[in-house]
């Protein structure tokens, strides 16, 4: 069915023994009055607003969710032993960044295109980077700036100063502490809160890490402690505290009670192609469920993909040669921005207190190949149909999902969960990229869709696909069409289509990956699966492998033996937290 628009030709013939005529009277013309307020309205009707569906974000959570992308940054005195945590008993003394400059980072984060900076003020060892008044264990008694700094003050005035959001990380585990494991750490870990979410302005996200591997200094006890961590931290309380010092804050959590943001089950840089913005809000959370949500889970928990450009989170020289390609770059971003979570990237920083150059020219570059790959929305200006929409009301019609406001959206009438939108181009247009978001201030609704191109006269799918959410970005190869078709094939409820771009992302030069499975057999993975026609093949036959590329896009799903490789396991998933 096709958008119904007034047909002109048809009310002039019905209409004309109504219009004014000298010899009219005054039934005849009020009956044409009626008449062109009904014609009207079955052009053009009214429809009842549409309603929330399942769970909805907060404010907070959306005003996160549209920052998309932003730093982490790893500093702690295990920057000076070459370790992946400290032990809490490292000596503050070696802890000098003695060319640190916030003001660098601040640089390179807004030049790289994210909106804002987590800093581990304190990590597993204990050491705070700032001054903090519970304890001798931090900046106060290390040679830089002779005891007189304050690295979370220097972050937060260089975020002002670069228009950036300012996060905190700070772990709950805390190996230098003699009371850990013990009431009183809870009333230090808050007073630590306390300070750090009231002397430094806005903080737009807290990081609870839920890692624990059991040993540690504690005060010289040497020893392994196990917490209970379902109960330990009482989270309940510490989110009331946060949430009353930073009424804007978002809370990730991945370790107690269920908070604004979870952890997506994995480091290495994805969530899953099927990612619903939802969990149960009690339970335990398996990996799958971090990695692809629950479908009808009963609270609004985005996924946040959390990755370092090198393989640690910390500084470690012998990765200066492991820092992450622009093609591995690229495949995170489809991975994680592209599937509906937001990207938070770690820069380790160095002992002098600076990022390594090698790290600030890949997350340039990697800046510049989104830039390029979504330069230029080839919908803009196109003609566009819907299937139906909602009431004929011309605030939900197909052209709400290109006029590149947040705030309309093409939808459906209440009992359709389906439905396609068709775009007619004046002349062939080459894509390779799909993008499309959904209303999500009404719930995440859509639970697959298709994508389609009108090349020589037939329609060829592009892609299937599942959940989309604040965004989801589809890649194929590229193919020369005259229209375009987007087809939400099931959803939980009408689905509100907010926004939807198509794009000519160039192709990123570069050598394939080489990947050792575990069962020893080599995979070679192209640098650029899509963008171009394969090589060696005229655009005509490379259409025909439409559908193998669809292939390619499910083998890059992660697949667990590959997975392994890359993936470094984490403590607190051994069950060591207690
Ligand atoms: C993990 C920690 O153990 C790592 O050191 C790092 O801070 C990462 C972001 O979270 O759980």
């Amino acid at each position: 069915m096709k958008q119904k628009h007034l047909n002109f030709r048809f009310i002039d013939k019905k209409v004309k023994r109504y219009l004014p005529s000298k010899h009219m009277n005054l039934k005849n013309l009020l009956s044409a009055i009626l008449l062109f307020a009904s014609l009207n309205f079955y052009a053009f009707g009214q429809a009842n607003a549409p309603q929330p569906y399942g769970p909805l974000p907060t404010e907070n959570q959306i005003a996160w969710q549209q920052m998309e992308y932003y730093a982490f940054v790893h500093l702690s005195v295990n920057t000076y032993t070459d370790m992946a945590w400290g032990n809490g008993d490292e000596d503050p003394k070696t802890f000098n960044p003695d060319s640190l400059d916030c003001r660098q980072w601040a640089r390179i984060a807004k030049e790289a295109g994210m909106k804002g900076v987590i800093i581990t003020a304190k990590h597993h060892s204990g050491f705070c980077l700032w001054p903090s008044k519970y304890t001798e264990y931090s900046v106060k008694n290390c040679p830089w700036k002779n005891g007189k700094g304050d690295i979370i003050r220097e972050m937060s005035d260089a975020c002002k100063e670069y228009g950036l959001k300012l996060g905190i990380y700070l772990s709950p585990w805390d190996r230098n502490r003699a009371d850990y494991g013990k009431p009183a750490y809870i009333t230090y870990f808050r007073n630590q809160l306390r300070e750090l979410l009231t002397n430094y302005g806005d903080i737009f996200e807290i990081w609870f890490d839920g890692a624990n591997g059991g040993s540690g200094y504690y005060g010289g006890a040497n020893e392994t402690r196990k917490i209970d961590r379902t109960t330990y931290y009482d989270w309940d309380s510490t989110y009331k505290l946060v949430r009353q010092l930073q009424p804007k804050i978002v809370i990730w959590n991945d370790g107690g009670e269920r908070a604004d943001l979870r952890w997506v089950g994995t480091e290495a840089g994805y969530v899953g192609e099927t990612n619903w913005s939802l969990l149960d809000s009690t339970g335990d959370v398996p990996e799958d469920m971090l990695r692809y949500g629950v479908e009808n889970g009963n609270k609004w928990v985005p996924g946040e993909v959390n990755t370092s450009i090198r393989p640690e989170w910390f500084y470690h020289k012998k990765e200066d040669s492991k820092v992450k390609t622009l093609p591995q770059l690229m495949e995170i971003y489809y991975n994680s921005i592209g599937r509906n979570a937001t990207l938070l990237l770690n820069f380790p920083i160095m002992p002098n207190g600076l990022i390594h150059p090698k790290d600030e020219k890949a997350v340039i570059e990697f800046a510049q190949a989104v830039n390029k790959a979504f330069a230029v929305n080839l919908l803009t200006g196109s003609a566009t149909e819907a299937s139906g929409f909602r009431g004929n009301d011309k605030k939900f019609a197909a052209d709400k999902a290109i006029d590149q406001s947040e705030e309309t959206y093409w939808a459906t009438d209440d009992d359709v969960k389906t439905g396609s939108l068709t775009m007619n181009f004046t002349k062939p247009v080459s894509f390779n990229r799909f993008l499309v978001q959904e209303y999500i201030k009404l719930g995440q609704r859509v639970k697959s869709f298709t994508i389609e191109a009108f090349v020589n006269g037939t329609w060829k799918e592009l892609a299937k696909a599942t959940t989309i959410g604040y965004k989801r970005i589809v890649r194929f190869q590229t193919v020369e069409a005259t229209k375009f078709r987007f087809t939400v094939t099931d959803a939980k409820s009408y689905p509100l289509i907010s926004n939807i771009e198509i794009f000519n992302a160039p192709l990123i030069l570069a050598p394939p990956t080489l990947m050792r499975e575990r069962s020893g057999d080599i995979k070679i993975i192209p640098a650029d699966a899509e963008s171009q026609p394969r090589r060696g093949e005229s655009a005509a036959r490379a259409r025909e492998h439409q559908s193998a590329g669809r292939e390619d896009a499910r083998a890059r799903e992660p697949q667990p033996d590959i997975e392994a490789c890359q993936h470094r396991s984490r403590a607190h998933q051994s069950g060591a937290a207690g």
